[in-house]
């Protein structure tokens, strides 16, 4: 395979000054007729007229209207052409109905639909298929389908053909097409200078019910997005479509975003809360898009963070003002320790802009996403709110209509600040999450702290150098009282110390508030210190932070020493169950204890080979612990989260619910599931029934319960979802993989369809010690599937492979288990790019 460097950029030799589109739809022969208007780019040296097409069949080219022969080859064609403008027509031939692979136009249930992001246009025709060509698109459908949407704005419309037509350039990543018998959810939102705007959310049959959440969630998404960010809606309609077959979360192809049904149709009897707030912030989320990737687009796909970080900041500022900011807070960083933290530790680490790919899809990661996110919301903090505000204008009046870099990104903050930001952009170019440790010193009323950071050299970055790091600190006094506010401590050196002067008595710190950025923060401190932080601390995040490490450092030693859980946890955890002023939701996340891959984790880093088997335990003995402990005020606590009247998922029921789930799941230790079987036969929302289902698998009960979750709701395919994977996920790790494996066997396991894929196997490397069984039955089962799903989707074969990304950190014997199981996906016959490079880096 070849790699692509982000060193090579050059532009394109010609620049596309429209685009007409025709489409005559058939299943296995849609034709696909092109006319484009093309003319030299002045900016460009290569001249050399290369178009890519792959799985395409030419059934002619012309240029200026005259017949032409291109040299084909599997991934485009090129042509000699005119050195002046020149007209290009082609006609192709494609196979929706077999495109599998989910990019690119395809089918699903019957309807046509297309994902282009990031290389899928050349599915569909041949074209300049990336991301710095921008042009005008016309588009004319023709099929026999009521519905036939496209970019943009309608042109016109009768029985069987629509035109449409997007005024904005865009590249081709974000061209889209559905056709079908669809139904509309229709609403409308008037812009700030008084657009009326139709909003149509379209659906299969039956869907009609799920879809008022997701329309009320755009509006909100639109009116935020103006008030914050001054940012307004451009075409006369914006149209969102749930597709059942789709490789990602949603897809925000200009004024026709396309959504996985599972990150958008919601009722409350079929989604979970957790559902609901994700569909708001994916829905957000696409929308921000809008200027934060389509109006301002990226140069090319090494560049990708500089739409989805920004993307995924604006999107958790809005779920942080719609919900709890700190609860936000809370589950982003939970979140990146999960996902990203393993990924930046491990064969898989590459920077937030990667220097080098062999195929792109393979960089739609955390670090991009997530630590990306991260990276602005340290610049954010370092620069301040107003310069932050200041710049951000700057940026969509100068880029707007523009391909860009983060060079560009970059120097609107170094304009409006004066500031120089070449240390910062370190933290784009290098792979790796830093460690940061703090010592600290008390004399004559002045307090030191001092900081070292280092980042542990990788593949991607096997020289290091000290990064910018916003330290945000606040100084509490013996009693409590804060005695410091917060601030920010702007970290350059390798080594670093900031005095406080001027204090009557050694103050305990809180340090790196907020997660004001994304490090391991190495601090040596005992279990009542850890309690104090967490009965005291003023910032929510680091109280939260305080009861994490109390949990981490008291499985830690029942781990290494079989240590009976100790005092400070129990008691401390006690507490904040009594503790009435806090909300639920925020106690809820207090109560859940790190998951036994980060314990993995921090025990590899700790040069003690993790026993998953042997966490497992631990994990269990811990909550079984906290449930005896906390055995009197459970059930006051599951009575006080009971919501009484209509179900809504807002932040506030939405608490209650996630509390009274923490709670009956400690309970069932102690009943034996009968409270769970009583709320699992009166729950009247998805939250509680699943929640109580949860319980009863994980305590080894509930086998009735299965059953008629499944004939309540077999016809509803985003809950059976969810039913495969939760019997995968709460299995005991000595039956996991056996679980798994007969669900495969299930009728309703329909592989070829990503959700119901990775709800199986998405669970089984979820469950740890399962996954991780001694005999390598789970490494073997995943392998399996892999390879039986790459020749059929390799994009999401390919994003599948993570599960195996932190074998380095298990025993020998596991390791030559996991070796061969690489080994035996890397020799499968015609094995995808997708999945070669995966597997090949993760081997390494
Ligand atoms: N652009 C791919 C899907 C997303 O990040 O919104
Ligand atoms: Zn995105």
């Amino acid at each position: 395979p070849t790699t692509i460097f982000l060193k090579d950029y050059s532009p394109f030799g010609f620049t596309a000054e429209s685009v007409h589109l025709r489409f005559d739809l058939n299943p296995n022969a849609t034709r696909v007729t092109s006319r484009i208007a093309f003319s030299p780019n002045p900016d460009a040296t290569d001249r050399r007229f290369f178009l890519h097409g792959e799985n395409l069949k030419l059934i002619s080219a012309r240029i200026d209207g005259k017949d032409v022969t291109p040299d084909v080859t599997g991934a485009g064609l090129t042509c000699p052409v005119p050195d002046a403008p020149f007209i290009w027509e082609a006609v192709v031939e494609i196979d929706p109905a077999n495109n599998t692979a989910l990019e690119g136009l395809y089918m699903s249930n019957g309807m046509y639909c297309t994902q282009c992001e990031a290389e899928g246009f050349r599915k569909i025709t041949y074209y300049p298929d990336r991301p710095d060509v921008l042009s005008v698109f016309t588009v004319d459908i023709h099929g026999p389908h009521p519905v036939l949407l496209s970019n943009g704005n309608p042109v016109k419309a009768d029985r069987h053909s629509a035109t449409w037509h997007d005024p904005w350039p865009k590249p081709a990543y974000l061209f889209a097409l559905v056709a079908g018998d669809l139904i509309a959810h229709s609403d409308s939102f008037t812009t700030c200078s008084g657009n009326k705007v139709a909003l149509n959310l379209w659906v299969r049959p039956g869907d009609e019910d799920k879809c008022a959440f997701g329309m009320e969630a755009l509006r909100k998404s639109m009116a935020w997005d103006e008030e914050v960010y001054g940012r307004e809606y451009d075409l006369d309609v914006f149209n969102i479509v749930a597709v059942d077959d789709f490789n990602m979360g949603a897809m925000e192809n200009k004024g026709l975003n396309i959504f996985n049904s599972s990150a958008v149709l919601a009722s409350p009897e079929t989604a979970t809360d957790t559902n609901f707030e994700r569909i708001e912030a994916i829905i957000a989320h696409e929308y921000f898009h809008n200027w934060t990737g389509n109006r301002i687009t990226c140069r090319d796909w090494f560049q990708l963070c500089l739409k989805e970080g920004l993307t995924v900041f604006r999107d958790s500022q809005f779920t942080s003002d719609m919900r709890s900011a700190p609860v936000k807070r809370i589950t982003d960083v939970i979140d990146l320790r999960a996902r990203q933290f393993p990924e930046d530790q491990g064969p898989l680490a590459h920077p937030v802009r990667p220097e080098s790919f062999q195929e792109i899809n393979n960089f739609y990661t955390a670090t991009v996403y997530e630590k990306g996110a991260e990276v602005i919301g340290m610049l954010k903090r370092l620069v301040g709110d107003a310069a932050y505000a200041e710049a951000l204008d700057l940026y969509f009046a100068r880029h707007d209509g523009q391909a860009c870099t983060i060079e560009d990104w970059l120097a609107v903050f170094e304009e409006v600040t004066g500031r120089d930001l070449t240390q910062f952009k370190r933290w784009y170019s290098q792979a790796g999450t830093p460690r940061l440790s703090v010592a600290e010193d008390w004399a004559d009323g002045t307090y030191t702290l001092t900081f070292t950071q280092t980042t542990p050299p990788s593949a991607a970055t096997p020289e290091p150098k000290p990064l910018v790091i916003p330290i945000d600190v606040g100084l509490l006094g013996g009693n409590g009282d804060e005695v410091r506010p917060t601030e920010t401590l702007e970290m350059t050196g390798a080594t670093q110390s900031f005095r406080f002067d001027g204090l009557a008595a050694k103050p305990v710190p809180s340090i790196l508030r907020g997660f004001s950025a994304p490090v391991v923060l190495e601090r040596e401190m005992t279990s009542a210190g850890r309690a104090f932080l967490l009965a005291h601390d003023t910032d929510p995040f680091n109280r939260w932070e305080s009861g994490r490490a109390l949990a981490r450092a008291t499985l830690m030693d029942m781990i290494r020493d079989g240590a009976a859980p100790g005092a400070d946890y129990l008691d401390g955890m006690l507490s904040v169950l009594r503790d009435d002023t806090l909300d639920p939701a925020y106690r809820a996340l207090m109560l859940a204890q790190p998951g036994q891959s980060e314990l993995a984790a921090a025990l590899a880093e700790d040069g003690t080979t993790p026993d998953p088997h042997t966490i497992w335990q631990a994990s269990e003995g811990l909550k079984q612990a906290l449930a005896q402990h906390a055995q009197d005020v459970l059930p006051r606590i599951l009575a006080d989260c009971r919501v009484d009247g209509a179900y809504r998922p807002d932040p506030d029921q939405t608490g209650k619910r996630a509390l009274g789930g923490a709670a009956l799941s400690l309970l069932t230790r102690l009943d034996g599931g009968v409270q769970a079987s009583a709320q699992y036969a009166t729950a009247d929302n998805m939250t509680l029934q699943l929640s109580a289902l949860s319980c009863l698998l994980s305590a080894q009960k509930g086998e009735e319960q299965v059953l008629s979750f499944y004939q309540q709701w077999k016809a509803d395919r985003l809950v059976i979802d969810k039913w495969f994977g939760l019997q995968v996920m709460q299995a005991a790790p000595n039956k996991a993989v056996a679980v798994a494996d007969a669900l495969t066997r299930h009728p309703d396991f329909n592989w070829k369809n990503p959700n119901r894929f990775r709800a199986t196997f998405g669970a089984l490397g979820m469950n740890h010690a399962g996954f991780h069984a001694s005999d390598g039955s789970g490494y073997a089962l995943l392998a399996d599937w892999l390879i039986r799903l790459d020749p059929v989707n390799p994009q999401t074969t390919a994003r599948m492979c993570s599960a195996f990304q932190t074998w380095r950190r298990y025993d020998p014997a596991r390791q030559t288990l996991i070796g061969a199981q690489l080994d035996r996906i890397l020799a499968a016959p015609d094995l995808s790019r997708d999945t070669t490079e995966m597997i090949s880096r993760i081997r390494e």
